[in-house]
């Protein structure tokens, strides 16, 4: 199937809105990709989905033309590989730490030659329209799919304008970005050197001309314009439903 989310990249005319599902079911995931949601995010990090629940709730996203990107507990390329195989369009990786770590996880999401991924299943093949071959396949996968790795550590903050060249999409997680830096999101306030290294990664991601994103716990969070982020981040409708936008990478003129 089309993916979405990268159309919305490459027209490059809005930021991207996304849903976030915590909780199993594929009903709960058609809820979500109904209602208007550029991507759903598979959170199998913290959420309550496990590998048989991921594999009902990425075709249910897909088959109503929203992108499944799933979000994978850890960095491990087993865990990549299934995800993909899954039929998602993309992965979130959490908590990345070093730039050898994202070389491997977007090594492990590509087939060779660009890649170590390795082939066996059918449902990630069927996933595409119309069905290709599978030379066709190969080359189709590799070229479509987003590889995203969250900035959240501070390691990872460090070596952001290395870790932004690798990958397609550079994502804030702004909770554990701030209890990595020592200065914690505090009842929803962010302070000056929280702010100071999200506009750091925005600052790589406009250098690099990549997408940067950022994950808001409030509808009204993401109405307001933040400082680094301006008007167009992410948005929390309640506690099982987010929307996320993923902005044009942009910088007000005072912080470029
Ligand atoms: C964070 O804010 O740390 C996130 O990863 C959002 O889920």
């Amino acid at each position: 199937k089309s993916n979405r989310l990268k159309q919305v990249f490459q027209k490059g005319e809005r930021p991207a809105m996304g849903f976030w599902q915590m909780l199993p079911g594929a009903n709960v995931s058609r809820i979500l990709a109904r209602s208007g949601a550029d991507w759903v995010i598979v959170d199998c990090e913290h959420g309550n989905i496990d590998d048989a629940a991921m594999h009902d709730a990425v075709p249910a996203i897909a088959a109503l033309g929203a992108s499944p990107i799933v979000r994978i507990p850890d960095h491990q390329p087993w865990m990549v590989k299934r995800a993909l195989d899954s039929g998602a369009h993309g992965i979130l990786v959490p908590l990345i730490r070093t730039v050898e770590e994202v070389r491997k996880v977007v090594s492990s999401a590509k087939f060779p030659p660009q890649g170590t991924r390795g082939f066996g299943s059918p449902i990630a093949l069927q996933n595409f329209e119309p069905e290709p071959t599978f030379t066709e396949y190969l080359q189709q996968a590799n070229e479509g799919l987003l590889t995203m790795v969250q900035i959240e550590t501070k390691e990872a903050l460090e070596s952001v304008e290395e870790i932004v060249l690798l990958v397609d999409v550079v994502f804030i997680g702004p909770f554990d970005l701030g209890n990595n830096i020592g200065h914690p999101v505090i009842n929803g306030k962010m302070d000056v050197e929280l702010d100071e290294a999200i506009a750091r990664v925005l600052r790589a991601a406009v250098a690099a001309d990549k997408k940067a994103g950022i994950f808001c716990s409030s509808g009204e969070q993401a109405k307001q314009p933040h400082p680094s982020l301006l008007k167009r981040v992410i948005l929390q409708d309640c506690s099982n439903r987010l929307v996320m936008r993923i902005p044009q990478p942009q910088l007000p003129a005072d912080i470029v």
